[in-house]
């Protein structure tokens, strides 16, 4: 039997390393789209895995698009590619808006042109529900994004549902709530700390600097979310699905948890922008009001009841094994680097 093919885009995202190591353990032929940029490209792709093809696009260049699509003759399109960081969708909200909403529409175009009977997966995001109107959010939740990335996102839900509904394609989204793991950007607030935490223990670094310590996310194990995104694919009919683990921690909490990992138990002390962690006496972790939003989203807390009905899919990693993971990565990650 022919191989089947799939195209994620984003492959040098975090997603696109878990969900290309999974698709190529269920024996797909594997294109991950990437986009230059100045950097070697051997350089960039050098520690993927081999077994991946790897061609370039750029979700705002449709003839790109256009062309990979003809090229490689998917069965299905993971589109993971975005602007996918919510603090710069303020300072670069034209070129957020370009990438992560109306690309998703020069990517549906692309396909309706050249095989409508392609699949495809868009990655909508729970920063959809921002400000949100009910608790815990599922499908059926409205929408109130706060960030030009949130609106972004919802663009990219809703034109995804109207090519579904109106050219009969196979588009489906999953909206996925905060999924973290060693491969997580260091931008985002889990790596930043997994990540400080581990300099801290091993002396290069003495504190660090967050925003708001008080926001919630429903936070899970990026390996566990990406089988969401196949399963979504493999169904008889294409549908919307909330992905998510039901559980909120603060920022605060996963602070705590990855000083409580290398045995560095914190205690805080002060208010607002005052506040500091300190773990014996010195101050390891500090606020700088840079780091704050200029409109937050407080809290998400998904239920993926649709999901786990539907898909026969729940998350497998609790809160503290994620947090343990990624200090330890982050810890073996900054022990090498000082060899
Ligand atoms: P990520 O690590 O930031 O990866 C984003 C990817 O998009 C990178 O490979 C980036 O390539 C690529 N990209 C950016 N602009 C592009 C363009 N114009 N053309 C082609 N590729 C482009 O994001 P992630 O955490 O893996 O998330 C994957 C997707 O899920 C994103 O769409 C994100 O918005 C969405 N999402 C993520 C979460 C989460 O918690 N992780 C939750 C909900 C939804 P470069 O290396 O060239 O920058
Ligand atoms: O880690 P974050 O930057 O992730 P955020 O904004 O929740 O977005 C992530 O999840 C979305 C799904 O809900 C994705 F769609 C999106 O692409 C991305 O993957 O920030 C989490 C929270 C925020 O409330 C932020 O204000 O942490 C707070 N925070 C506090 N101090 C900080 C910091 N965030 C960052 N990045 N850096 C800080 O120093």
């Amino acid at each position: 039997m022919n191989k089947k093919i799939a195209l994620v885009t984003g492959i040098t995202g975090q997603d696109g390393y878990y969900l290309s190591k999974l698709l190529l353990e269920k024996g797909y032929e594997v294109y991950g789209m990437y986009r230059r940029n100045s950097m070697d490209i051997n350089e960039r792709l050098n520690n993927m895995d081999k077994r991946i093809n790897f061609i370039d696009g750029d979700l705002t260049d449709m003839a790109s698009l256009i062309r990979v699509l003809h090229k490689i003759k998917p069965d299905e399109v993971y589109n993971l590619a975005a602007q996918s960081f919510v603090h710069e969708s303020w300072t670069q909200p034209v070129s957020t808006s370009d990438i992560t909403a109306l690309g998703v529409l020069r990517m549906l175009e692309a396909i309706k042109s050249t095989n409508p009977k392609i699949k495809f997966y868009q990655a909508s995001s729970s920063e959809m529900f921002g400000k949100v109107y009910k608790i815990p959010q599922d499908e059926e939740t409205l929408f109130y994004p706060r960030s030009p990335y949130g609106c972004s996102k919802v663009y990219g839900f809703n034109i995804t549902r109207n090519y579904r509904d109106s050219y009969d394609m196979f588009a489906c989204s999953g909206i996925l709530f905060n999924h973290e793991s060693p491969k997580r950007g260091r931008q985002f607030v889990t790596r930043k700390i997994t990540n400080s935490v581990a300099k801290i223990k091993l002396g290069l670094l003495d504190v660090f600097e967050l925003g708001n310590l008080d926001a919630k996310r429903d936070w899970g194990f990026a390996g566990d979310f990406v089988e969401a995104m196949w399963l979504i694919l493999q169904q008889e009919n294409p549908d919307d699905y909330v992905i998510a683990t039901n559980e909120a921690h603060s920022v605060r909490e996963f602070v705590e948890e990855s000083f409580n990992t290398i045995d560095m138990p914190i205690t805080w002390e002060g208010e607002g922008i005052d506040e500091v962690g300190k773990h014996n006496d010195k101050i390891v972790v500090k606020i700088n009001p840079e780091f704050y939003r200029p409109a937050e989203v407080d809290t998400l807390l998904g239920d993926y009841s649709k999901a786990n009905k539907n898909l026969g899919w729940e998350p497998r990693t609790k809160f503290k094994d994620l947090v343990k993971m990624m200090v330890e990565a982050d810890l073996k990650e900054e022990e090498s680097n000082k060899k």
